[in-house]
């Protein structure tokens, strides 16, 4: 039986920690920027070393292939993978984990001389983490990028996507060339950690992932007046920012008791202007993510949000605008693919449970196109999007080698 070489896997992933890695552990290696761009330099170096064809694409995608060197409708590919940017203070293995167990397993697959009828592509899509509207390489590869919106989006920072890109030696306005001929893609599998605790509490091995939730990103700007802080009388004062902090406590409770139980909400952006202590704050900016596997209940929260803006607003005097930034929508995973990953546990004689993904991932976007799925093993503590993000080295093999043998079953 054909399995991974563990150490080989596990020293790649410390190889890849060490780009953007931060002094107390962790890493910041967001897309685009130079700790990603030495990365991706090291991950085609690795892909050219494992035996593979290498390539990237027009929206800075890489790939790997067994039997391909580019997607082909007339030979359709079984592809696999996940993405090498992370959030900042992130963990080493969200994202990297698929990426290189699907090199590993292509690897000892192409070492084993194992029949794969099929080409096998391993895939490492570009900022995943959506520093610019999420998912923005499987977008791309799936042909869901708004071309007209490229030359305008920014980071949250205020980067513009093209600077970005054309830094790292790509063209922004030809990322939609990046588009897969229709039928390239047999199937797609992605591995990665749960990135929450019910695998880890539960004490069960792997996930076997039958949906993935939707996430909507929107941008609130509520506009004040700047005024003294301290000469300004109390009852005078048009505060923007605690029309923005009121919104943000009532957003919660409205999306806890009206979201059905398993939808998320989180405001982690937060601007405050002029943003010195003796002014009131005139203008306040808010992202506001919200989350659910289920796309009606996402788009009722959306509109009871907004709704909720401008009454806060109305009684406030603050005006408010409304942005919405992304949306991804739910997807429900094929299955096939499941079909396949539960084979492979068997043959592994490993137990899994099925569960829905409450993070987003590329592999929603790959469901657009093709039989798309996912694998999970534990996060320790069910902790992720942190620096001591991790998972226990045996449960990496496991899952790599439960990817493995899905790749050989869909390929077959
Ligand atoms: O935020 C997410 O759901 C994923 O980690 N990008
Ligand atoms: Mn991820
Ligand atoms: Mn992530």
């Amino acid at each position: 039986m054909t399995t991974v070489n563990a150490a080989r896997l596990h020293a790649r992933i410390a190889a890849l920690a060490r780009f953007g890695a931060l002094p107390g552990g962790g890493v910041t290696r967001s897309c685009w920027s130079p700790p990603h761009e030495e990365a991706r330099a090291w991950l085609l170096s690795e892909i050219r070393g494992a035996g593979l064809q290498a390539w990237v694409d027009p929206a800075g995608n890489v790939f790997g292939g067994l039997g391909a060197s580019s997607f082909s409708a007339g030979t359709p590919a079984v592809v696999t993978g996940s993405h090498i940017d992370t959030v900042p203070e992130g963990g080493i293995l969200d994202g990297a984990l698929g990426v290189l167990a699907g090199l590993e397993c292509l690897q000892a697959i192409r070492e084993a001389g194992a029949a794969a009828p099929r080409p096998l592509v391993v895939a490492a899509w570009s900022d995943e983490e959506g520093r610019y509207g999420s998912l923005f390489g499987s977008r791309a590869f799936c042909g869901r990028l708004d071309a007209a919106a490229l030359p305008t989006m920014t980071a949250v920072d205020g980067e513009p996507l093209v600077t970005a890109m054309a830094r790292a030696g790509f063209d922004a306005a030809r990322a939609p060339e990046a588009r897969a001929p229709e039928g390239a893609v047999h199937a797609y599998v992605e591995l990665h950690i749960e990135q929450g605790p019910r695998l880890d509490e539960a004490g069960v091995p792997i996930a076997v992932v039958d949906s993935i939730v939707g996430v909507r990103r929107t941008r609130l700007i509520f506009t004040g007046q700047a005024d003294h802080a301290g000469t300004t009388p109390m009852e005078r004062r048009r505060d923007a920012f605690l029309a923005a902090a009121e919104y943000s406590l009532s957003a919660r409770e409205l999306v806890v008791e009206r979201g059905g139980g398993r939808s998320v909400t989180n405001i982690g952006v937060v601007y405050v202007h002029p943003g010195v202590s003796n002014i009131v704050p005139g203008r306040a900016e808010l992202v506001h993510e919200m989350r659910s596997p289920d796309a009606d209940v996402l788009e009722r929260l959306a509109q009871a949000c907004e709704a909720l803006a401008r009454e806060v607003g109305e009684r406030r005097g603050i005006g408010v605008e409304v942005r919405r930034m992304s949306a991804t929508i739910p997807v429900a995973c094929s299955p096939k693919v499941q079909a396949a990953v539960e084979g492979a546990c068997k043959q592994l004689g490993l137990g899994w449970k099925t569960l829905y993904s409450a993070a987003g991932h590329d592999a929603q976007n790959l469901a657009l196109i093709t039989d798309s799925g996912m694998l999970f093993i534990p996060s320790q503590g069910g902790k992720s999007h942190r620096v001591d993000e991790t998972s226990d080295p045996a449960a990496i093999e496991r899952g790599a080698n439960v990817l493995l043998h899905t790749l050989l079953t869909l390929a077959s």
